[in-house]
């Protein structure tokens, strides 16, 4: 099962970083997957870091953000690189790897109308077939029309135990999903269904925040619009929009934001080992059939 690297090296600060990573390869263990941490070392694709290539990636300054645009380049100059959802999913897809979790999703940003900012984790989404486990897209984003747009790309959000689509630090958006499932295996028959048609795109599972760590959305929103003013009056823009925002974030908020990104990556990941647990398990009772 696949982590991505780029919540590492730009989503959380030291030593946080390197203690949410291994909590999250511990919860994926913990529910009888295997975890593969993935990012570029030294101009190399590594699906699985190792618990030292995994420390010193944590503790690294400066490490470019790989997302499907910058991989040639940083594989050409032999450079160690943080691999976004979009740049994950690309590598593990031809590692054979169809499950991945992470925090949030990047979508449409607000203002993207005049900026143009969309991630490209939606246009990977839309061509490569990885299942992903997320609390939705990001809070700094503008949520509806990141459920647009992944409705317009063809892929399947799917709420794991909601009917709403969550927003992130937040439990519910007021968005409602078409799909929903309750368990694990709920899951993986989707996942086998959607992919044994031959469609080739990614699958979205929103799974909200814990409870007792979520935030309160009026907060939230509150802290965001600030979040937004001072990126725009720091000129921030491209690839440093996101880091900028999650970092002003935790900061303005003492760090509640930080500790529920923590908790929900962790939670993330432990239900995406379920859900990989489960698909495996249909592999086999299929003989090793599955897409
Ligand atoms: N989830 C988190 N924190 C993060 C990310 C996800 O809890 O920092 C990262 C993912 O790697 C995602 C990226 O692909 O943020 C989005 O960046 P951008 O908006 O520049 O596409
Ligand atoms: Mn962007």
């Amino acid at each position: 099962m696949a982590l991505e690297s780029t919540v590492i090296a730009h989503g959380l600060p030291w030593p946080h970083n390197l203690d949410t990573a291994r909590k999250m390869e511990s919860a994926v263990r913990d529910k009888g997957a295997v975890p593969a941490t993935i990012a570029v070392l030294e101009g190399r694709m590594v699906v699985g870091l190792s618990s030292e290539q995994l420390a010193s990636f944590a503790e690294t300054e400066g490490i470019v953000k790989v997302s499907r645009a910058d991989l040639g380049r940083v594989l050409a100059s032999r450079q160690t690189g943080a691999t976004t959802v979009a740049g994950t999913m690309l590598i593990a897809a031809r590692a054979g790897v169809r499950m991945f979790a992470t925090g949030g999703i990047g979508g449409v940003h607000r203002g993207a109308e005049l900026s143009f900012d969309i991630s490209a984790d939606l246009t990977e989404l839309a061509r490569t077939p990885v299942a992903v486990v997320c609390a939705g897209a990001k809070a700094i984003l503008d949520l509806p029309r990141t459920l647009e747009a992944l409705e317009t790309l063809g892929v399947p959000v799917v709420g794991y135990r909601t009917n709403e689509f969550p927003a992130f630090y937040v439990r519910e958006s007021g968005l409602p999903l078409k799909a929903r499932v309750d368990s694990p295996e709920e899951a993986a028959r989707l996942m086998n269904a959607h992919w044994e048609t031959g469609l080739s795109s990614g699958i979205v599972f929103c799974n909200p925040p814990p409870a007792d760590c979520a935030l309160k959305k009026q907060e939230v929103e509150a802290l965001v619009g600030r979040a937004l003013h001072s990126a725009a009056a720091a000129g921030i823009r491209g690839n440093g929009v996101t880091p900028y925002l999650l970092d002003y974030l935790s900061k303005e908020s003492q760090g509640r934001t930080m500790e529920t990104n923590i908790s929900l990556l962790v939670h993330n990941a432990g239900v995406a080992a379920e859900i990989a647990a489960a698909y495996s398990a249909l592999a086999s009772s299929r003989g090793g059939a599955t897409p």
